[in-house]
């Protein structure tokens, strides 16, 4: 063995123990040593460390009962002597960790030490648990590069003798991370390198927010009636040409459009399989094929979305939603976003556990579940599907009922049109592609995948799907203000102020579009351009 590259994702305990089902728990610990090149990537770096108290988590997922568990000890390669732990809840900061930062060397700009890496580019991320920087010897020692999230600053690179690993993914930082990954691979020497910090803590800790703002290019793909897969955009989620004699809108094919995007500067895809609720994801091999191509061409990250759930191929073999999530991983899928399984999920939550949200706790056998468990909860997305239920203001100001706190009156939000001002409304969840309403809000829905264990909410509005009319401000806040995880603003972007408008008005993390993309009306660099000149943060 000349090199290893450990790529790991998904989550510590799952790595850990699969190194030592496969008995390579031991010969990693022995290759480590021996002196030979080893490049860890996110869960790659955290089993060096001696412990991550993400198994306690992990577990208490598995059964609430063991929540208070003791810490574990001893339970990574134990290579470096510090702990992993969770990211705090403080500085009003979305946990997971998910998207573009950059980094501090902390080897005084010395480039022939860098590592390939640089402080004026940014590194995707994707954790929720993370090493913290210290002047602690133990681990001041390894460090390389180190990160600034919220009030945070924690280790984003380490680096001695043979050792090199990232927290961040250099093989979805684009051409920043292929950077990093071509200087190790040209690497000759792997002996007597050990970082000397001379930046000092205080100087380490100073605030260097580089956390960016992500612009997402989502394409929806689906057959044509002649087959083919095809990327298609409708409005309010009718996909089909006004004369229907040309049937579904085409507008070209996935691969092409995801290499499009990628090579604009899209900082993550998304790619939605609109009509999968129709059939066995599985059996699905064009869509499968649509990733993997994809994913060869494209170094940013990439969500697959539609049909994630337990199905049934056509000869009655039974699929679980982890088979169908795990062939996309496979085929080089980041994220998976969960539709119409995340509503049921938490509707029969409530059914079980009552509507008081303190009381929600799954039975752990849902999707997003089964894949939190398997992938890491930040490789779960759940995409949110809501229609705007409008009532008169009079009636909305004596509703008492459920959704009472959430109802939206047009005279006061900022954000109304003239024609919103007089009525009121709340938002109610569809599933399969927005055709059947269901007794859930858009809130209840937010906080339930959480608690379930969904790592990210894509919210869409099929009120303003392909409107061009700009983001639904007031969802989005809803929705922001319900969840701690991150949160993806999506549909009826017209213009690049669309863009700073949720970004500023929301909070929100990322912004996604598809018709003003497709149609070539903006360019995401345009996009992004007027992003910074607003002030805003952009890779
Ligand atoms: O329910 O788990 O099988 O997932 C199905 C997925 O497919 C869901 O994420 C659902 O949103 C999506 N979907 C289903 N039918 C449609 C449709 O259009 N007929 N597309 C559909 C949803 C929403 C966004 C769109 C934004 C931005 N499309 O993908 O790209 O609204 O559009 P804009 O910038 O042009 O306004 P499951």
């Amino acid at each position: 063995m000349q090199r290893i590259i450990f790529p790991g994702v998904g989550s510590f305990p799952q790595a850990v123990e699969s190194l030592k089902k496969k008995g390579l728990f031991e010969p990693l610990k022995d290759y480590l040593s021996s002196g030979r090149p080893y490049f860890g990537i996110c869960i790659g770096m955290q089993i060096l460390f001696r412990d991550s108290l993400e198994v306690r988590e992990l577990s208490a997922l598995i059964n609430p009962e063991d929540a208070v568990a003791d810490a574990p000890n001893g339970n990574g390669l134990g290579i470096i002597d510090w702990e992993i732990r969770k990211f705090n809840s403080s500085g009003n900061k979305s946990v997971p960790h998910m998207g573009w930062n950059s980094v501090t060397l902390v080897d005084e700009n010395d480039v022939s030490k860098s590592a390939g890496m640089a402080e004026d580019r940014s590194y995707y991320f994707v954790h929720s648990y993370r090493a913290s920087f210290d002047d602690d010897e133990r681990i001041s020692s390894w460090t390389h590069t180190t990160t600034q999230y919220g009030d945070e600053v924690f280790v984003s690179s380490i680096r001695r003798d043979n050792i090199f690993a990232t927290q961040f993914h250099p093989e979805k930082s684009g051409e920043s991370g292929l950077d990093v990954l071509r200087d190790w691979l040209k690497s000759t020497s792997t002996k007597g390198w050990t970082p000397s910090p001379k930046k000092s803590l205080a100087v380490l800790r100073q605030p260097k927010d580089g956390f960016r703002k992500r612009i997402i290019a989502c394409l929806d793909v689906r057959s044509n009636d002649q087959g083919d897969l095809v990327v298609t955009k409708g409005d309010q989620y009718d996909v089909r040409e006004k004369d229907d004699s040309r049937g579904v809108r085409n507008l070209g094919k996935p691969v092409i459009l995801t290499e499009r995007y990628y090579l604009q500067g899209a900082d993550e895809i998304c790619l939605l399989n609109i009509t999968s609720f129709r059939n066995s994801p599985l059996q699905d091999q064009p869509m499968l094929e649509v990733v993997r191509e994809a994913a060869k061409q494209v170094y940013v990250p990439l969500t697959i979305g539609g049909g994630i759930k337990d199905s049934c191929d056509p000869d009655g073999t039974p699929r679980s939603a982890l088979e169908v999530a795990g062939a996309y991983f496979r085929a080089g899928a980041d994220k998976v976003s969960i539709g119409s399984e995340a509503v049921i999920a938490v509707e029969n939550m409530i059914t079980a556990c009552g509507p008081d949200p303190k009381h929600w706790v799954g039975k752990g056998n849902s999707a997003i579940e089964q894949i939190a468990r398997g992938y890491g909860r930040q490789a779960v997305v759940v995409s949110i599907d809501p229609k705007r239920v409008y009532r008169c203001a009079e009636e909305a100001a004596s509703y008492q009922g459920h959704y009472k706190g959430e109802m939206i009156f047009g005279e006061s939000s900022p954000f109304a049109l003239e024609t919103e001002k007089a009525v009121a409304w709340w938002y109610q969840c569809t599933i399969s592609g927005g055709r059947t309403l269901r007794p859930l809000s858009v809130v209840e829905l937010a906080r339930g995948a959480e608690i379930l264990g969904a790592g990210e909410i894509l919210v869409n509005s099929i009120d303003r799907d392909g409107s061009g009319l700009g983001f639904d401000l007031d969802l989005i806040r809803l929705v922001k203000a319900s969840v701690q995880i991150p949160v993806v603003a999506s549909s009826g972007a017209g213009n690049a102020q669309h863009f700073a408008d949720v970004f500023e008005g929301s909070g929100v993390e990322a912004a996604l579009a598809a018709g003003i993309f497709h149609r070539g009306e903006v360019e995401i660099m345009a996009v992004k351009d007027h992003c910074k000149k607003a002030g805003l943060l952009m890779r």
